[in-house]
């Protein structure tokens, strides 16, 4: 079928937030418990939300917190950080790709979501400069983490479209699985090795459109 809305993931794919986001929680674990998180924790929490990222952190420290007050509490800080971090973002910090991706997308009459954990995505779009080509942005706030389908399925009945109508782009290995739970094509991006996609490309530089256009028109289905 025919392609019609393409929801595309935040950090890993338009931008790369993974560094920040991690010495964020770098951070905030020194001033907290006086502890160095060890840098090959960063592969457990990219592409999960934050209060997750939090839980998964802590346990692989084996630290517990009883108080939901203070999860949030640190939740709240880590984010608190992590927008210093990312305050002098700008175009310069868009993958390699990304704006001839978006211009041929848009070329093409598709629909663009957003479709990240990440409730800075907005936030993100704005200092990239881009927000204009997006059409809608997913908010994850109230719904299921990836791998669970709901992020995708949400910009999906946004446009009332079918899954066959939909194609996901995702770096992160549950995302890729989201974007299968949900039964839409799945495209690939970056090094980490995404098996479930359908298609798996290094980064949007190195997009073929000659068969992204076959996809595009369900010649591939
Ligand atoms: P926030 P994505 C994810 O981005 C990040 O990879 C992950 O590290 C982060 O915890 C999550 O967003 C939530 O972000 O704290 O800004 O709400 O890959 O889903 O775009
Ligand atoms: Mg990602």
């Amino acid at each position: 079928m025919r392609k019609k809305l393409i929801i595309i993931d935040l950090d890993g794919v338009i931008t790369s937030t993974t560094d920040e986001h991690f010495s964020a929680w770098v951070l905030l674990f020194k001033k907290y418990f006086g502890i160095r998180l060890d840098s090959n924790l960063e592969t457990y929490v990219k592409g999960v939300s934050r209060i997750k990222s939090l839980e998964i952190l802590l346990e692989k420290s084996g630290i517990q917190v009883e108080s939901q007050k203070i999860i949030n509490k640190m939740a709240q800080e880590k984010n608190k950080i992590y927008r210093e971090l990312i305050s002098d973002f700008n175009e310069t910090r868009l993958m390699p790709g990304v704006v001839r991706f978006l211009e041929y997308l848009r070329n093409k009459g598709l629909k663009i979501a957003l479709g990240s954990a990440s409730k800075n995505g907005t936030f993100l779009l704005d200092k990239l400069k881009i927000e204009s080509f997006f059409d809608f942005i997913v908010d994850p706030s109230l719904l299921k983490s990836k791998p669970h389908p709901d992020i995708f399925l949400t910009a999906m009945n946004h446009f009332d479209l079918e899954p066959e109508e939909c194609i996901g782009i995702e770096d992160a290995i549950s995302g890729v699985e989201a974007i299968k739970k949900a039964n839409m094509y799945a495209i690939g991006i970056g090094p980490e090795k995404l098996d479930r996609a359908d298609w798996q490309i290094k980064d949007l530089s190195h997009m073929d459109y000659e068969k992204l256009e076959e996809i595009v028109e369900g010649a591939n289905d």
